[in-house]
């Protein structure tokens, strides 16, 4: 079965204004009406490179249980090497169609990797304005470079590089969020799997839209992995959901963006909170984003760490495999 990309939908419904009626989002999602403007919400930014670390924790800390995202400034991944993923990505996504379909996703592959659309249409039978290509990227013996674009060149060197840096950024966190959570600083990344950590990167691709106030690019969700690391281009469109209402998030040049997932809220029961968020398209420009998210694996058994668990404070969530958990959000079974 042929399956029709939302870039191609896209260029056809730019020429005739309008956008077909999968798209369009029931009233209480469309973002015209769910969206508080005129108020650009003050997520927290912080400085990574701080000399003062507890007070790094504590900002951690503190944005994980109030937000569940914030922003990270001086990481140290040089911005020629975020510019360099980002470029080599739009180059992929800026060739021939019948290029990219060498990478999709195979029919019936249980993996989430390649080139793709999403098929399945969510609740209410609505479908995302946005295509994506994933892929892992790290530890090195899970990488299948079939769904590594050969074009361009140096799309390999480019992802390679920023997987280095950002390896590096991602430990610094983990270290932070256990120190945050009064646990020693190696807790957290052990119970969530160690060194066999799996990084998987997705890029969006979501194309101009010429009704972004019906469609949404991703519905609203929190993340099912530990932690997603995200660069966005400078075209703004992530959305946050505090008390119920939906708020744009800034886009600052060269930040990333750091959403604590299902898999961290479980682990500290509850204390930090995985963010609720959605995008929203742009009516003359192409929006991407490049989230890397952390997952166990699939056998690794996540739930309260024990410390954070007594009789005054018990299990607030059942501790599972994280691939029983996967099938479960996925398939939409309760956990
Ligand atoms: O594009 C973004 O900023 C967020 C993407 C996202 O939430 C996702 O791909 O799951």
């Amino acid at each position: 079965m042929e399956v029709e990309r939302v870039q191609a939908i896209a260029t056809l419904s730019m020429s005739m204004n309008t956008i077909p009626h999968e798209f369009i989002r029931s009233e209480n999602e469309q973002p015209a009406s769910t969206t508080v403007h005129g108020s650009i919400l003050e997520v927290p930014i912080i400085d990574l490179n701080d000399p003062d670390e507890e007070k790094v924790v504590k900002l951690i800390a503190k944005a994980s249980s109030e937000w569940g995202l914030f922003l990270i400034v001086n990481h140290k991944i040089p911005s020629e090497v975020i510019e360099k993923l980002q470029r080599v990505g739009k180059e992929f996504f800026e060739l021939p169609q019948h290029e990219k379909e060498v990478y999709a996703k195979p029919a019936g592959c249980k993996s989430m990797e390649g080139y793709g659309t999403k098929l399945q249409k969510e609740v209410e039978g609505k479908k995302a304005w946005v295509d994506h290509l994933f892929h892992k990227i790290w530890p090195p013996s899970l990488i299948n470079y079939q769904f590594w674009p050969k074009n361009p060149p140096s799309y390999r060197e480019a992802n390679e590089q920023y997987t280095n840096y950002l390896r590096e950024v991602a430990d610094k966190l983990l270290k932070y969020l256990s120190l945050g959570l009064g646990l020693e600083e190696h807790e957290m990344k052990e119970a969530i799997g160690g060194d066999n950590l799996e990084y998987l990167l997705k890029i969006n691709y979501y194309p101009p839209c010429p009704r972004p106030d019906l469609a949404l690019g991703v519905a609203a969700h929190t993340d099912l992995c530990t932690m997603t690391l995200l660069v966005p281009n400078d075209v703004p469109g992530l959305q946050v959901s505090r008390d119920g209402q939906w708020f744009d998030v800034k886009y600052i040049p060269n930040a990333l963006i750091v959403h604590i997932g299902d898999q961290i809220e479980i682990f500290s029961n509850g204390k930090y909170k995985a963010v609720l968020h959605r995008t929203t398209v742009n009516r003359q420009k192409t929006r991407m984003s490049w989230p890397v998210f952390l997952e166990p694996p699939s056998d690794q058994v996540i739930g309260p760490h024990p410390k954070l668990v007594d009789q005054g404070n018990p299990a607030k969530y059942k501790s599972k495999k994280f691939g029983d958990y996967l099938y479960c959000k996925l398939n939409k079974i309760p956990q």
